[in-house]
Order: C-alpha cells, then structure tokens, then sequence
C-alpha cells in the first residue's frame, strides 16, 4: 500500500516536510527572503571614506603618555575605531606608540615639535605634537648631573660626553664659558 505526504499549509517560513515514501522525494518550502544582514567580513561591506588621527590635546608634556585615536569613518554614516589596528610610526622625541595607541612622549631640552603617523588599509593621517619641557635636568645624557640641560646643549651640542662631569659643573657654576681654552685644558 502506498502513503502519501501530508499535505501540509504552515505559515511558517521555512518548512520542511521529510516524509518520503517510495519514490516521492521531501517537500521543501522556504518562503524566507535572502539575507541582507551586515555580518561577518566588514571588509566586503563597507567602504572606508576617511581615515583620521586625533588626540585630546597635540601639547604632550616630555616623559608623560597620552592616547591617541585613529578611526575610519565608513560610507554606512558609521565610525570603526582603528587604534588598536593601526601600524604607528613617528619622527622627534616620541619614546613609542603602543598597540593601543598610547603615545608616550621622550625627554627633551626645549619645546619640540614630534609627528605620529597612523597607518591601516592604504590610508594613513598624521598628527603633529608638541613635546612640552617641562624639566631641565632630564635630558639623554645630561640628566641628573644638576647643570640645566638647555645650557649644556648650548655649548656642546646633545649627548655630547664632554657636556657632563665636574668641568662642566664648575663653568656653568662659574659662569664660565666651557669652550674657552682655559677651561678646555687639562
Ligand atoms: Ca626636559
Ligand atoms: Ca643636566
């Protein structure tokens, strides 16, 4: 004796109907429309129509940290924080950038200008800080010898060996000029 199928008059929008009897096959009804959802590979969804660098403030004190913020800005009218996927590089007394985008600004002598570059997909924005000096004995390898560090940079140029230790102690004490001969001789 041979069963048919059910006939079967669900509303719902997929059914399935598994029955099988002899050579009838199932019945499948999908009455769903296809996905349009925004899942999965943002990538293939979206388009990038700006991608910026921002920061509280572009004033950096010298030793201290701040965030930095890069986003893409996407043709969806929506914005996708990018710091912690952005490549970092940087020009001037910058210490690091870390993955997250914490700007960590070096020491310096005087108020200097630095460049943090955030990169990702092909685009790339800049942004320009100063590194404030905020202390003058702080600085590569004139720190903690108590002369000022601008006065050692102003005769002997930075990181100079010759800018630090007791002779250069006792001119800038003397308010001597330490390139004269006098003060050059053995
Ligand atoms: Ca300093
Ligand atoms: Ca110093």
């Amino acid at each position: 004796m041979l069963r048919m199928p059910a006939v079967c008059d669900l509303p719902a929008p997929i059914y399935s109907n598994d029955g099988s009897v002899g050579g009838f096959g199932g019945l499948v009804t999908a009455g769903a429309p296809p996905e349009t959802a925004r899942v999965g590979y943002a990538g293939q969804l979206y388009e990038v129509t700006a991608f910026t660098l921002t920061a509280a403030s572009t004033n950096l004190n010298e030793a201290t940290a701040i965030p930095l913020t890069a986003a893409q800005f996407l043709d969806d009218g929506t914005v996708s924080p990018a710091s912690s996927v952005a490549q970092w590089s940087f020009t001037g007394p910058i210490a690091g950038v870390d993955a997250a985008g914490i700007v960590t600004a070096a020491n310096v002598y005087q108020d200097t200008p630095a460049v943090v570059q955030a990169r990702l997909e092909g685009w790339s924005a800049a942004l320009n800080l100063l590194v404030i000096n905020t202390g003058n004995d702080d600085f590569g390898l004139y720190a903690g010898d108590n002369i000022p560090d601008p006065w050692q940079v102003d005769y002997f140029g930075t990181n100079n060996p010759a800018g630090t230790g007791p002779k250069a102690l006792f001119a800038y004490t003397a308010g001597l000029n330490p390139r004269t001969r006098r003060m050059c001789s053995p």
